[in-house]
C-alpha cells in the first residue's frame, strides 16, 4: 500500500505549479504541523476536568485554557516562528496578526482555530479552517488589514481539519481536493481521500430548523418543499444538523447534500464568517465540484469589508444549492 503522507503530497502538488516557490509548500507543512499540535489536544479533551477546566490551574499548575484559545495560540506560535506569514486573521482575534519575523512571509493566513469548540465538552467534532492569500504587495514589512480583505477567488490555499472519529485534513490548491487521515501510530497525515468529487444531489439537508420563526418567507417554503414525500418514492430527503459547521460540511462533501445558514431575524447577514468559514469551504466546494453562495451570489466573489463580517452561506451539491437559492430569491 502507498502510504503518502500530507507533506509528501503537498511536494508532489507544488510539482504541477512550475512557477512555486516552494514556499506554499512550507506554508501548508506549517498548517500541518499546527494541526497536530492541536488534534493532541482536542482529542484529551475529555480529560480537562482531570487536567482543569479553562481558568483554573491543572495539577501540573499551569493555566487551562479554552480550547479555541489554546488551539489559536498554537496556530499563531506553531506557524508565526517560521516568518512564512507576514499577516494573519483568526476568529478569536478582533484585528489582524503581525508575528514577529515577518519580514520574509508572502502570505496571509485567516484561520478559525476551532469552529463549533462549544461541543468539545459533549464530543462532537469539532473543527479547524483556514484560508490562504499571496500579499497584495511585494513588501512582507508593509503587510497590513487589505492583505486580509482579499475575494475568496484568490485564495491560493484552503482546507480544514476535522477531529472527529477520526482526525481528518482537507486541502486545495487550486488542484482538486484531497483528504488525509491521521495515523496516531507514527504521527502523519496519510492520504486517505485522493481527489474528492462531491455528488451533484445528495439526500442530506443541513439547517437549523430550531430557528424557524426567524427565517423570511423563501427558507421556510424551501423548508415546506424539502420535506415533502413523493408517493411514488417517499421522503426524498433526511435532515442532518450537528451545529458543527466542518462536520456539517465534511459529510456534505463526501456523501452529497445541501448546508443553508440563511438571513434570519437575529442574524441579517447570516451568522458564519465569510473570511475564515465560507471563503475556504467554498473554495474547497468549488473545488470538488460544488456550489457555494449566500443565496444569490457567489461567495467567492464577494469582496470583503471587515475581518469578521458575516454571510449567509448555502454551500455542497450544486443542484440541491441551486434549489435553495431558487426559494431565497422567490423564483419558486
Ligand atoms: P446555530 C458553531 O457555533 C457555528 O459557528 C458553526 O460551527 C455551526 O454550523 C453554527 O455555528 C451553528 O449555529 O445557530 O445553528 O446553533
Amino acid at each position: 500500500m502507498n502510504l503518502v503522507t500530507i507533506e509528501r503530497h503537498i511536494l508532489e502538488q507544488q510539482k504541477l505549479f512550475p512557477e512555486a516557490s516552494g514556499e506554499l509548500t512550507d506554508l501548508l507543512t506549517d498548517v500541518a504541523f499546527a494541526a497536530k499540535l492541536v488534534r493532541r489536544e482536542v482529542v484529551r479533551a475529555g480529560l480537562v476536568d482531570i487536567l482543569g477546566f479553562a481558568g483554573t490551574t491543572n495539577v501540573q499548575g499551569e493555566e487551562v485554557k479554552k480550547l479555541d484559545l489554546f488551539a489559536n495560540e498554537k496556530i499563531i506560535n506553531a506557524i508565526g516562528q517560521h516568518g512564512r506569514f507576514a499577516v494573519m486573521g483568526s476568529e478569536e482575534n478582533d484585528g489582524i496578526i503581525i508575528p514577529p519575523k515577518n519580514e520574509t512571509g508572502n502570505y496571509a493566513l485567516l484561520f478559525d482555530p476551532l469552529d463549533g469548540s462549544s461541543n468539545i465538552d459533549v464530543n462532537v467534532s469539532v473543527g479547524t479552517i483556514f484560508s490562504i492569500y499571496k500579499l497584495k504587495g511585494d513588501d512582507p514589512g508593509k503587510a497590513s488589514i487589505s492583505d486580509c480583505l482579499q475575494r475568496g477567488s484568490e485564495q491560493v490555499a484552503a482546507g480544514y481539519v476535522i477531529y472527529g472519529s477520526s482526525v481528518v485534513m482537507v486541502y486545495t490548491t487550486g488542484n482538486g481536493v484531497h483528504g488525509f487521515t491521521y495515523d496516531p501510530t507514527i504521527g502523519e497525515f496519510l492520504l486517505s481521500h485522493e481527489n474528492i468529487v462531491t455528488p451533484k444531489t445528495g439526500k442530506y439537508y443541513s439547517i437549523n430548523e430550531g430557528s424557524y420563526a426567524q427565517f423570511n418567507e423563501g427558507t421556510k417554503k424551501y423548508l415546506d418543499y424539502i420535506k415533502e414525500e413523493d408517493p411514488a418514492t417517499g421522503r426524498p430527503y433526511s435532515t442532518r444538523y450537528i451545529g458543527s459547521l466542518v462536520a456539517d460540511f465534511h459529510r456534505n462533501l463526501l456523501t452529497g447534500g445541501v448546508f443553508v445558514y440563511p438571513p434570519t431575524t437575529t442574524h441579517t447577514n447570516g451568522k458564519l464568517r465569510l473570511m475564515y468559514e465560507a471563503n475556504p469551504l467554498a473554495f474547497i466546494c468549488e473545488q470538488a465540484g460544488g456550489r457555494a453562495t449566500d443565496g444569490r451570489n457567489r461567495i467567492l466573489d464577494l469582496q470583503p469589508t471587515a475581518l469578521h463580517q458575516r454571510t449567509p452561506l448555502y454551500i455542497g451539491s450544486e443542484d440541491d444549492v441551486i434549489v435553495a437559492e431558487e426559494f431565497e430569491q422567490g423564483v419558486r
